[in-house]
């Protein structure tokens, strides 16, 4: 039967249904309203923090230690501005415009993740960033690659392919570190003081805290949930810790043979709200930062457009 045709129950009930049957939602098939400004939320949220997620090792270009590591984290932070890239092209087949969502992120209207309101302070953290930060955003977005919206599903396959990539060459940073001299392996574990915490954030509150994972999971945007996913990054990244000769900052921290899962100390939740509510150590530059991009990059879109105006122009007169 024609979309058109149907009571909202009995559409909202074939949605449904066709979810729970594994099969992709594609742009043009009926979806309930507030799928779709879940998706736009959630999938906005993801393209800016890749955006915004540039700066902190922008930071450090003019600064890596030698020539083939900063082509590498060049190629890296590139390679983030195209996940944002992605990110924003399937957000837009929701109906929503890269102008807006731009907006919404000028503004603060819109959420990036809390990861990147903390300040690059040493090379190391360079390190960390693509151990410790890469490695959580893959073990959530592996999760994703399997989420109910077809376009933000297929742009996650490839963005773990290259997250993948990115969480190697950090770890090999940390390698490098952890296997230096003393001074190096002391900014090795400097920097996993400092990030350990933060990128535990990452994940999200705690599950009967979240306010979208209940619905956001019967949609199967969500596979798993965030203290789920927390887990197994946790339990993924000890044992990396151990290789390198590092230890995680956490006293609680412990293997339990019942659960079979490591025990861990609780998070600083009250240091999460801050920074998500704009008082982190950076949030006020990143904002500012992207902002600036924004504007002094408008010479060059306006430019484009009056390009391209001025071609279609002069096709219709020829023609
Ligand atoms: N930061 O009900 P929930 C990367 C907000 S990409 C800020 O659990 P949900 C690559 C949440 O938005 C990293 N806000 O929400 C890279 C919601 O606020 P709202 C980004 C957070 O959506 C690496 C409220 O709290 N990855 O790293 C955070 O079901 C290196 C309630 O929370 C993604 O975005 C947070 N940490 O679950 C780039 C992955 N946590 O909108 C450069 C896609 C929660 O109601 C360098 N997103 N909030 O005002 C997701 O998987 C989900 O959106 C969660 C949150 C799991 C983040």
């Amino acid at each position: 039967m024609d979309a058109i045709n149907k009571e909202p129950e009995a559409l909202e009930a074939a949605f449904q249904a066709k979810v729970d049957a594994e099969q992709r939602i594609e742009p043009k098939d009926w979806m309930p309203e507030k799928y779709r400004q879940t998706l736009i939320r959630q999938m906005s949220q993801h393209a800016h923090s890749e955006v915004v997620g540039m700066l902190p090792e922008g930071n450090w270009l003019t600064r890596a230690p030698s020539l083939k590591r900063k082509a590498i984290l060049m190629a890296k932070i590139q390679d983030e501005g195209g996940h944002g890239l992605y990110l924003y092209s399937a957000a837009e087949t929701l109906g929503i415009s890269r102008d807006e969502m731009f907006e919404q992120l000028h503004s603060g209207k819109a959420k990036y993740s809390t990861i990147f309101n903390y300040p690059t302070l040493s090379w190391a953290d360079i390190g960390a960033i693509g151990w410790l930060v890469d490695g959580a955003a893959i073990v959530n977005q592996i999760a994703l690659c399997r989420c109910s919206y077809g376009p933000y599903a297929r742009a996650m396959i490839r963005i773990c392919k290259e997250e993948s990539f990115h969480q190697r060459q950090g770890y090999e940073i940390m390698m490098t570190m952890a296997q230096g001299t003393k001074e190096q392996r002391e900014m090795a574990q400097d920097a996993l003081n400092r990030w350990w915490w933060p990128t535990l954030m990452m994940f999200g509150p705690h599950d009967r805290e979240s306010a979208h994972s209940g619905q956001s999971m019967k949609w199967k945007i969500k596979r798993q949930s965030n203290d789920d996913l927390r887990q197994k990054f946790i339990d993924a990244t000890v044992p990396q810790a151990e290789f390198l000769g590092l230890r995680i900052p956490d006293d609680k921290l412990k293997w339990n043979e019942e659960r079979g899962h490591y025990d861990f100390g609780e998070i600083d939740w009250e240091e999460f709200r801050s920074v998500v509510n704009g008082n982190g150590l950076c949030n006020r530059e990143r904002l500012q930062a992207r902002v600036d991009a924004h504007d002094g990059g408008r010479w060059v879109r306006e430019a484009a457009l009056a390009h391209a105006a001025k071609k279609e122009a002069r096709k219709v007169e020829a023609a």
